[in-house]
């Protein structure tokens, strides 16, 4: 499955109404007078972080939004109703840009959060409101103002609990496919996958996503490679699971190379926690894991899980480490992000 995480949409909301020209005139009422009301405020563009979303594919079918124009003012100071605003539906974590992609509009983190994109054009005064000592019978009354058009560009990063990372033919999207019901490319060879998978794999009653990405090789920062710009998608998951395969020759340089291209790339990625795996772990005799379980230690500081997608050695273990890692960030994220919810 293809991730579609970029649209280009067009946005213009309401004019405002015309306000009217009109006189009060009854047949026993003398000096009747400017009766014209205002037109309607045009309608408002939105956006809205929805549940039940996660790509932005609508916006493959539909490019173009207009709000409503507002209604014209009519006699006896009849004010036009507001016109409808429409309101742009995103999964949680679109972030919005302007036409140059890079200045941000707003970034809807939560179900729930709205961002007025566009506001509709003021409504025209009607002719009662050009009434003065010198002039009872205004013939003027001014148009709606015109409503603001735009065109913006939607980009969601997958919102992942947790991102496979580590260097091609390590096994990520194997562990994806033995965990969770995805059904992602795997091949032996490097550069299998091209663009992201997610999954989701249950762990003692929770659920979590999880991102495979891939492959990173040396100077990925620098685009070898695929390069590391599928390392948006994991940039917010609360937790990486580091994938060393148990037939590289250094386990520890495998080890290395990646964390620096994570150091690279930047965005906190290399302060984020790390469950680290030996994978493959079938592949090896007792002599060999021994060996290289002690080499990836001492490279990392700390022990590795051993992994086998092929046997399911390891794999409850490693999600349980996942699960207890993204509790944790994730609750650490909670609270950072009261305060700061609106970055706009
Ligand atoms: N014996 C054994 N083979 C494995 C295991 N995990 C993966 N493989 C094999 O290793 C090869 C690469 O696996 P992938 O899951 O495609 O590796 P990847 O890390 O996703 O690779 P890229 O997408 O190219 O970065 C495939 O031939 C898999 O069958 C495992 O636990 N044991
Ligand atoms: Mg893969």
């Amino acid at each position: 499955m293809k991730f579609l995480d970029q649209a280009k949409v067009y946005i213009r909301s309401g004019d405002g109404g015309a306000g009217s020209v009109s006189f009060r005139r009854e047949k026993f009422i003398e000096f009747g007078g400017p009766d014209g009301g205002d037109g309607g405020r045009g309608g408002d563009v939105w956006a809205e972080a929805v549940d039940g979303l996660n790509t932005l594919i609508d916006y493959r079918y539909q490019q173009h939004f207009k709000a409503q124009t507002g209604v014209h003012g009519m006699g006896r100071n009849r004010t036009g109703a507001k016109g409808a605003d429409v309101t742009l539906k995103v999964p949680a974590g679109t972030q919005i840009y302007e036409e140059d992609n890079e200045t941000l509009i707003c970034d809807l983190t939560e179900v729930g959060q709205r961002f007025r994109l566009a506001s509709g054009g003021n409504g025209g005064f009607g002719n009662q409101h050009f009434k003065t000592s010198t002039n009872q019978a205004p013939r003027r009354a001014n148009p709606g103002l015109p409503g603001e058009e735009s065109t913006i560009r939607l980009r969601l990063k997958l919102i992942a609990d947790a991102g496979i990372v580590g260097l091609p033919n390590a096994g990520k999207s194997t562990f994806l496919a033995a965990v969770s019901a995805a059904k992602p490319k795997i091949a032996d060879y490097p550069f299998t996958t091209l663009h992201p998978n997610l999954g989701v794999a249950r762990i003692d009653g929770r659920e979590l996503v999880i991102a495979d990405i891939p492959g990173l090789i040396e100077g990925a920062h620098e685009g070898v490679g695929i390069g590391d710009r599928f390392l948006g998608h994991v940039e917010r998951t609360g937790v990486l699971l580091h994938l060393v395969s148990a037939q590289e020759e250094s386990p520890a340089k495998a080890y290395r190379t990646v964390r620096t291209e994570l150091a690279a790339y930047g965005n906190g990625l290399s302060e984020k926690p790390e469950i680290l795996a030996l994978s493959k772990a079938d592949t090896l005799d007792a002599a060999d894991r021994k060996k290289k379980l002690a080499a990836l230690k001492r490279a990392a500081g700390r022990a590795p899980v051993l992994l086998s997608s092929a046997t399911g050695e390891g794999v409850e273990a490693t999600l349980r480490a996942l699960a207890a890692e993204i509790g944790q960030s994730r609750l650490r994220e909670s609270k950072a992000e009261t305060s700061d919810r609106w970055r706009s």
